[in-house]
């Protein structure tokens, strides 16, 4: 068990947030819709990365507030933030010196809103994390999955992980102050072996961070259940169910299926009651916007928790 669990087995509530260069296209390419999932956009729409590189130089979200954002958390009664570094897509949301793909570099913005988020965050007493796709990148030749631009038997995934993802790592876990979780996501084919080099590499330099159980081979330091899952009795140890607010992760603007506060109180309940922490999702807009319903109703849940005690 790890030493820094307790806050963990404690928080009940986290918030997720899934922001990237797909939270500016909004769930449209070219024309066509697409419903669930915006941030799986580029593979749904086989989008080549030639095409892919150019969202980012219209993504300026100038609407972004960390303070605002931090400060709907704190009000929603949640105790813990994720927010993705790096998705699928392989676009970095921080200042990255890996790659010129990222926030900094390859958009009109060239700010580093995780700085401001992380320092946001930790002034309100709200754990700070990140997410981090550790092997799915679409954007590179040897990361995971993209086999709509690049040859999969040429791959090298060991080359990915040396040259991309265990150095973003190593600047997530130096650049941002103390973290409560690294949030990996969809691990690929390393062995056990494998993932434990990979987690000592990473783990001198943050000890007290927690790590998720999607860093794969069993050697997390709490469960995460499958995308939208509760598990149906109680259950040990420390775990967390994550859902996300409407019906896709990433921002689409087409998407109204909001979760009422009745709903994510009802959620909320039954996962605290298993023993787990609910982590709920919400995706902000291309300009830095938390969607109108997702405020609405994080602050009503958070006005309830307060009125019942709970928060
Ligand atoms: C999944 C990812 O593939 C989704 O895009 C999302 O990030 C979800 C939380 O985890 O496995």
């Amino acid at each position: 068990q790890h030493s820094n669990i307790r806050w963990f087995r404690e928080a009940k509530f986290g918030l997720f947030i899934h922001w990237g260069l797909y939270s500016r296209l909004a769930g449209t390419w070219d024309g066509k819709n697409y419903y669930g999932s915006g941030e799986w956009i580029m593979n749904q729409a086989k989008i080549p990365v030639s095409r892919y590189r150019k969202v980012a130089e219209s993504f300026n979200p100038v609407n972004f507030n960390a303070d605002e954002w931090a400060q709907l958390a704190k009000d929603a009664g949640i105790k813990y933030m994720v927010i993705t570094a790096k998705h699928h897509e392989g676009f970095s949301m921080f200042d990255s010196k890996v790659t010129d793909f990222d926030i900094v570099d390859a958009t009109p913005y060239k700010k580093d809103p995780m700085k401001a988020l992380a320092a946001a965050t930790r002034k309100r007493g709200i754990q700070f994390g990140f997410y981090y796709s550790q092997f799915q990148d679409w954007y590179e030749p040897n990361g995971g999955r993209n086999t709509w631009d690049f040859d999969e038997s040429k791959k090298d995934y060991q080359q990915y992980y040396r040259q991309k993802a265990i150095p973003q790592l190593k600047e997530l876990l130096t650049n941002y102050g103390p973290l409560g979780i690294v949030w990996f996501d969809t691990p690929g084919g390393m062995t056990r072996e494998q993932t434990q080099a990979f987690i000592d590499e990473l783990r001198v330099l943050q000890p007290q961070s927690l790590f998720s159980s999607r860093v794969g081979q069993g050697l997390g330091d709490y469960k995460d259940f499958g995308d939208s899952e509760v598990p149906p009795v109680p259950i040990e140890g420390a775990w967390e169910s994550i859902y996300t607010h409407n019906d896709s992760w990433g921002y689409i603007a087409h998407d109204m299926n909001f979760k009422s506060s009745h709903e994510i109180i009802r959620l909320l309940s039954n996962v605290a009651s298993k023993g787990g922490n609910l982590m709920l999702n919400v995706g902000p807009d291309g300009k830095g916007n938390i969607p109108y319903y997702s405020i609405k109703y994080l602050k009503e849940t958070g006005a309830w928790l307060q009125k019942n005690g709970e928060s």
